[in-house]
Parts: C-alpha cells; sequence; structure tokens
C-alpha cells in the first residue's frame, strides 16, 4: 500500500511537471519571430523581429550569452562565420518565456562571370581597427568588392584590423619562388605594411579553423617588432560621427586612433558589438616612420615580406609560402595554403594622413597551373 502511494505520487508529480513544461512551451511558441532565414552569410544585415504584442515586455535579444538588443526588431551584422544561438527572451501575459533560435552565419563566396579563380574569393572574417575609412570605404559590403576580380579596395583600419579570405583552389608553395601576390595601394614615400598568416585546410572542411603560420617579413626578429602584442579598443560615447577612439596595449601603453578634418563619420566599426574589443597579432617597428616635416611624412616600405608595403614593377606585394614560421619563431614546410589572413601591422599617427592603415585591393595566386 505504502508502495502504491508512492508510485502514485510520483506519477502525479510528473504529471505536473509536464503540465508546468506545457504551460511554458505555449507561451515559447506564441512569441512569433518573423523574417528569419536558414542562413545568412557574413555580409548580410540580419533583420530578425517579434511580432508586435503589448503583451509582451522586457524583450532582450542574447547572441549566445552577450545581450545584444531590446527593441521587438534586431538588426545586426557579424562580421564572422560561424554557428550562433540567438536567443529571445521577456514575458508574455506576465509569464516568463526564452526562446534560442540557430543562426548559421556562412562565409561569402563571390561567383559570376567577373569571378576569377586567380584571386582570393572568400571572405570568412572582417575585422578592421578603427581608422578614417570605417564605415565609409570599409563596410562588411564593401569587404567583398576585392574578391575574384582587382577593382576593389579595402582599408583594415588601425594596428591589429584584419580580413580572413580564402581561395576556390590551393594556392601552391613552388620552392624557390614567390607564390602569393597581395596588393594594396602604397605609394613611393608611403607604406602602410600589414602582417601576411597563411593557414593550410588540413582537416579539409572549407573553414580557417587550422593554424595559422606567420610570414617572417624582413623585420621579423628585428628591435621594436613585438609578437603576441595585443590593443583593446574602445567604443566611443556615439558612433554617428567621427571622435577619437581610445586604446590600450598588453605592454603599459595607451592612446587614440585620431579623428581627423577628412573623414567625419565614425570611425569604430558598425558591427562590433560590445564596449570594446581586444586583437593580437605582430606589431612592426615604427622605424621607417619619419614625421620631421608634419607637411611631409614619410614611412619607407620595409625590404620584403608585408602587405601594402613595396610599389614594385607589378604593383603588388610578393609573398613566399616558404617564409612561413610557427608560434615558436621556426620555419615551417607548407606545400599549399588554402585561407590568408592580413593585418595591419603598425601602429602609428601620421599626422594629417590619418593613422597608418593597410589597404588591399587583391590578392592573388601566382602558382595557378600546379598540380
Ligand atoms: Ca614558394
Ligand atoms: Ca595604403
Ligand atoms: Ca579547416
Ligand atoms: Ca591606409
Amino acid at each position: 500500500m505504502i508502495i502504491m502511494k508512492r508510485k502514485y505520487l510520483y506519477i502525479l508529480s510528473s504529471l505536473l511537471v509536464l503540465a508546468s513544461c506545457r504551460k511554458v512551451d505555449e507561451y515559447q511558441d506564441s512569441v512569433d519571430i518573423q523574417n528569419l532565414k536558414a542562413s545568412y552569410t557574413i555580409s548580410d544585415t540580419i533583420k530578425i523581429n517579434v511580432a508586435p504584442s503589448s503583451n509582451i515586455k522586457g524583450l532582450q535579444w542574447k547572441l549566445n550569452d552577450e545581450l545584444i538588443g531590446t527593441n521587438d526588431t534586431l538588426n545586426v551584422q557579424l562580421g564572422a562565420y560561424g554557428k550562433y544561438t540567438l536567443s529571445v527572451s521577456g514575458t508574455m501575459d506576465n509569464k516568463e518565456f526564452n526562446k534560442s533560435i540557430p543562426l548559421e552565419i556562412k562565409p561569402y563566396i563571390a561567383a559570376g562571370a567577373n569571378v576569377s579563380d586567380l584571386y582570393a574569393t572568400k571572405l570568412y572574417e572582417f575585422t578592421p581597427a578603427p581608422g578614417q575609412f570605417i564605415n565609409e570605404l570599409s563596410t562588411l559590403k564593401s569587404a567583398t568588392s576585392i574578391l575574384g576580380n582587382e577593382k576593389g579596395l579595402l582599408s583594415l583600419g588601425a594596428w591589429g584590423g584584419y580580413m580572413v579570405l580564402g581561395f576556390n583552389k590551393r594556392v601552391n608553395n613552388v620552392s624557390g619562388k614567390a607564390d602569393l601576390e597581395v596588393k594594396g595601394n602604397p605609394l613611393p614615400t608611403w607604406a602602410e605594411p600589414g602582417v601576411i598568416w597563411v593557414m593550410k585546410d588540413e582537416n579539409n572542411n572549407g573553414l580557417p579553423d587550422d593554424t595559422w603560420y606567420e610570414i617572417a617579413g624582413s623585420e621579423s626578429g628585428k628591435d621594436g617588432e613585438i609578437k603576441n602584442y595585443e590593443v583593446t579598443y574602445y567604443r566611443p560615447s556615439q558612433i554617428k560621427s567621427a571622435e577619437d577612439i581610445r586604446w590600450i596595449d598588453n605592454k603599459g601603453n595607451s592612446g587614440v586612433v585620431k579623428a581627423n578634418t577628412f573623414h567625419r563619420q565614425s570611425y569604430f566599426p558598425s558591427w562590433i558589438r560590445g564596449n570594446q574589443y581586444t586583437i593580437k597579432g605582430t606589431l612592426l617597428p615604427n622605424s621607417n616612420l619619419n614625421k620631421t616635416n608634419p607637411q611631409m611624412i614619410t614611412n619607407m616600405s620595409f625590404e620584403y615580406g608585408y602587405a601594402d608595403n613595396k610599389t614594385d614593377a607589378n604593383g603588388g606585394d610578393l609573398i613566399d609560402i616558404e617564409d612561413a614560421i610557427n608560434a615558436q619563431g621556426n620555419k615551417v614546410s607548407i606545400s599549399g595554403i588554402d585561407f590568408i589572413k592580413i593585418q595591419t601591422g603598425m601602429m602609428a599617427d601620421a599626422g594629417w594622413l590619418g593613422e597608418a592603415s593597410t589597404e588591399i585591393s587583391f590578392v592573388k595566386n601566382l602558382n595557378p597551373n600546379t598540380p
């Protein structure tokens, strides 16, 4: 009898739990989320809204665990490929609901008659540092303009700003010669060198989730070069118009990316969330920067191994995969690469020229006919 009673109580309590779950589920299901697509590409503006209802209060949109909105409509750009969990919570008729939605952001892949496999054709991430061209020349949309042809141009902003690109066809490392051409917009007296990293798709999943190897350029190991450098940029009080952007580094230094009179839009990338963001990479020396004459500030190019650096006959910087090094600084032997990351290498304020910021026009495979 006692056993029977326990069993009965157990069944009863299970039913109560089920009943209360169903109650919550009903509220979750009645929260109507509109305009959600199965997947997006990184250049998309994602617009999702909750069907407006006066019964819904305290709306919170979260991306993974980060609060990203409190209105009926969410407008967000993510800037990096990946799988995210978007959740929306609040109360409906004073009952709490919390609905989670998977959100897949795919890389942008250039296609069409004007696109050639000779060039990088895929964009996986665009995380520029603040700079005078950000939100103007440089947007998530315009970042796709440098894919598949020689027509685009993009600025990566101040130190550390980067983009991750991919190729349709692996770029082979041919012994004794350069394998990649990276085109920026250097002038004879104004280089803005960017550090180049390469990756092979070792797990063959089409994603840059393998190991980055830095291309050791001519300044590698020299005074003023700092590996494992980090800078945190702070969101300004508003992002409608230009104002100085504060930064601190991991060496105890601080400064600002200065607003100038030529570019009046905000220099803080509009798609970066949160009050600050930290970028990691290699800092290049300011040894060639000459600010003696403020009217004629110069920064001569380094010898080799960087983006937006040399004005050679064909215009682009020539990169040899044989110069790849690992995190310990040792040379590595890579047969070919599928992904490239380009990152502004200097942290310098060049007066009226604005911040030193690497530009990219295209990235080209120099060995397209090798097997
Ligand atoms: Ca080579
Ligand atoms: Ca430049
Ligand atoms: Ca991979
Ligand atoms: Ca620049």
